[in-house]
């Protein structure tokens, strides 16, 4: 009981953090790798895929320098986590 409060409290910390982040702080190695451990977690195959798929187009732009595109895949793999 304690435990899932905990959980649950960390999930919603993790979601309000990312909704208040900027363009300069999503775009990052640092929120990719939190990305990555957030769509881990889930557990709708069809969504993960989503997020998936958009999490490494997403990171593909961030390589290339491309923050405006960066943040449209960001965007749409946050909507597939429910975000
Ligand atoms: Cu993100």
């Amino acid at each position: 009981m304690f435990t899932r409060l905990l959980v649950a409290t960390f999930i919603t910390t993790a979601i309000c953090s990312v909704a208040l982040a900027g363009a300069q702080d999503l775009c990052t190695d640092a929120h990719m790798k939190k990305m990555d451990e957030m769509i881990a977690k889930m557990t709708d195959a069809a969504k993960k895929k989503e997020a998936t798929t958009h999490l490494e187009m997403s990171k593909a732009e961030m390589k290339k320098g491309n923050t405006a595109g960066c943040m449209t895949h960001m965007n749409e793999a946050h909507k597939a986590m429910g975000m």
